[in-house]
């Protein structure tokens, strides 16, 4: 294991930089179509990016030409506390939830966005955006130091759902991802999500669900040990990371994130499609009692959906969408459908659906009673 003194954990990028190094020719072309006439005259859109699971406003059916959308993440370097035991990790973030936030944009349009990293934080950071073509996902572009903010423009030119990530360099890049720095886009086609026949499908809510697998190290005793510094964490965590065992899968940042207060709601009836990433690691989301109606497994949205799904696989690295329309009221578990990740290690959330039962779809004959003799 490479150990690494404080002066390489602040410039990430700079010593440990193999996978991050950017050639001057990527550089050279940073400045050019950013000029053009068109760019100018452009509709630009204002996103508020919120906290998963929830979206920002948009408009799903948006048909008019394509715009400039802009929005803005802060990186956030601070502790945050992941499970029901108390368990602190020393968190990085993209505005401060884990995962963070979700982007909508439509197929043609163009993500414009503030990276700012405060003076206040201790490290360099950048954005990979999958979604996006050229110069490591923007990550050659946007490396910012503490104190410093940096405005990257990407055109969409892929319809689906994809992550983003911090990619400053080296161990740097799987370090920063399980300490919390991801988040997803989802590029919406211009005509509309559709089935395999081509006939057209909406939805009347969208919840993001972001995987994260954290790697928390133990004392002898088996305690979960707290670090005052990321500098200070990281050789006892690149141990436990080398493991590929986490120490928590979680939805949402933290274990019951999304189950209670947090639970996501739907009424029956009602569609809804879920957006699941996992930045790191693979994960197979599955609805207790419902169904995947139309999936869109490896997230593009320029392949038919796969439909009836009972559970489904989003490979470490992506972002997939599920689309459900609930039948039956009641509490419904969302999870990985590694049962000892969603039970043990976290990775479960609830949908609390309202309505009327169905019972053509379900009954019970008769109830719980002695065998009869
Ligand atoms: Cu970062």
């Amino acid at each position: 294991m490479q150990k690494l003194n404080r002066r390489q954990v602040l410039k990430a990028g700079g010593t440990l930089g193999a996978v991050g190094a950017v050639s001057p020719l990527v550089m050279a072309a940073k400045s050019d179509a950013a000029t053009k006439d068109d760019m100018k005259s452009m509709k630009r859109v204002r996103q508020t990016l919120v906290a998963p699971p929830f979206a920002p406003a948009y408009d799903q059916n948006y048909s008019g030409s394509p715009k400039i959308v802009e929005v803005e993440l802060t990186v956030h370097e601070e502790k945050r506390v992941i499970d029901d035991d108390g368990t602190e990790i020393n968190a990085l973030s993209y505005n401060g939830s884990i995962p963070g936030p979700l982007m909508i944009c439509h197929e043609g349009d163009y993500i414009e966005l503030t990276l700012k990293n405060p003076a206040s934080n201790e490290m360099d950071h950048n954005i990979d955006f999958h979604a996006s073509t050229g110069a490591l996902g923007g990550g050659g572009l946007t490396l910012v130091e503490p104190g410093q903010q940096v405005v990257l423009r990407w055109k969409a030119t892929k319809p689906g759902t994809y992550i983003y990530h911090c990619a400053p360099g080296g161990v740097m890049i799987p370090y920063y991802v399980v300490s919390g720095m991801s988040g997803a886009v989802m590029v919406l086609p211009r005509n509309g999500l559709r089935d395999r026949a081509g006939k057209r499908l909406s939805y009347d809510r969208v919840y993001y669900v972001g995987e994260q697998d954290f790697y928390v190290p133990r004392d002898e005793e088996g305690n979960y040990k707290t670090y005052e510094t990321h500098a200070a964490a990281m050789e006892d965590t690149f141990a436990v990371m080398a493991t590929l065992t986490p120490s928590h899968v979680v939805l949402n940042g933290k274990v019951g994130a999304l189950t209670g207060d947090g639970a996501m709601k739907a009424k029956v009836g009602e569609s809804v499609l879920i957006i699941h990433s996992q930045a790191n690691r693979d994960s197979r989301p599955h609805l207790i009692g419902g169904h995947g109606d139309y999936v869109w497994e490896a997230g593009s949205f320029a392949d038919p959906p796969e439909e009836g799904l009972e559970t489904w696989f989003i490979r470490g690295g992506s972002a997939g969408a599920a689309l459900y329309t609930f039948l039956q009221p009641g509490v419904y578990a969302y999870l990985s459908h590694n049962l000892i990740e969603a039970v043990q290690l976290g990775a479960l959330a609830h949908f609390v659906v309202d309505g009327k039962w169905d019972n053509d779809l379900m009954t019970q004959v008769s109830k719980p009673g002695p065998i009869p003799a």
